[in-house]
């Protein structure tokens, strides 16, 4: 099979990003955002969605910064999937943390679209601005053109039903990128394509 990765550079005023998406890793990861918990939860997507992440990421503005790895991070896995030939599609986890449950589906059908269910009580997680885990959800599902579902079931800490959310990303997208050798070369879908 061939290699199913890719590289994403992006640079503009507000910031500089830098993603090597690797779709058939092992889940190691090097993540550098300037925002600590932003990194936790990155990692957290390639650990268990064995995905070999790189990511290097500048800039002024907390927003603009996760917008922007969201974006080039988006376009990787978009550019990673190729002609999506193979492809199991959609895929789903249900991932707890102690008090909090996530659930999150994806179909990875060449169309952007995000219901995101997740609120959190207070304004930041760590040093993270709370709103902008909608926002990376959001513009990630947008530029990988998947169908993204985040829904918290329950939870209190603001902390586990975002890494929760995260976990199971990672898990519905390794479901969902893995090669069906029943269908290898075959674009699942009665279109014949996938965009
Ligand atoms: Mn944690």
């Amino acid at each position: 099979m061939h290699k199913r990765s890719a590289t994403h550079t992006r640079e503009t005023g507000e910031t500089k990003i830098s993603v090597e998406l690797e779709l058939d890793g092992t889940g190691k990861f090097d993540v550098e955002t300037g925002i600590k918990m932003f990194d936790h939860m990155l990692t957290h997507l390639a650990q268990h969605g064995l995905f070999d992440i790189k990511i290097a990421a500048s800039g002024w503005d907390q927003h603009h910064l996760v917008e922007d790895v969201a974006i080039s991070l988006g376009k990787a896995l978009s550019e990673a999937l190729g002609d999506k030939e193979g492809i199991v599609r959609m895929g789903h986890a249900l991932v707890p943390m102690d008090e909090a449950l996530a659930m999150v589906a994806v179909d990875i059908g060449g169309r952007g679209y995000a219901v995101i269910e997740a609120p959190f009580k207070r304004k930041k997680i760590g040093d993270l601005g709370s709103d902008l885990v909608r926002h990376f959800l959001e513009s990630f599902a947008i530029e990988a053109k998947i169908n993204l579902h985040a829904k918290v079931l329950s939870g209190i800490n603001d902390h586990h039903k975002a890494e929760a959310i995260f976990k199971a990303l990672g898990r519905a997208l390794d479901s969902a990128t893995k090669i069906d050798q029943r269908i290898v070369g075959e674009v699942p879908s009665t279109k014949g394509v996938i965009e």
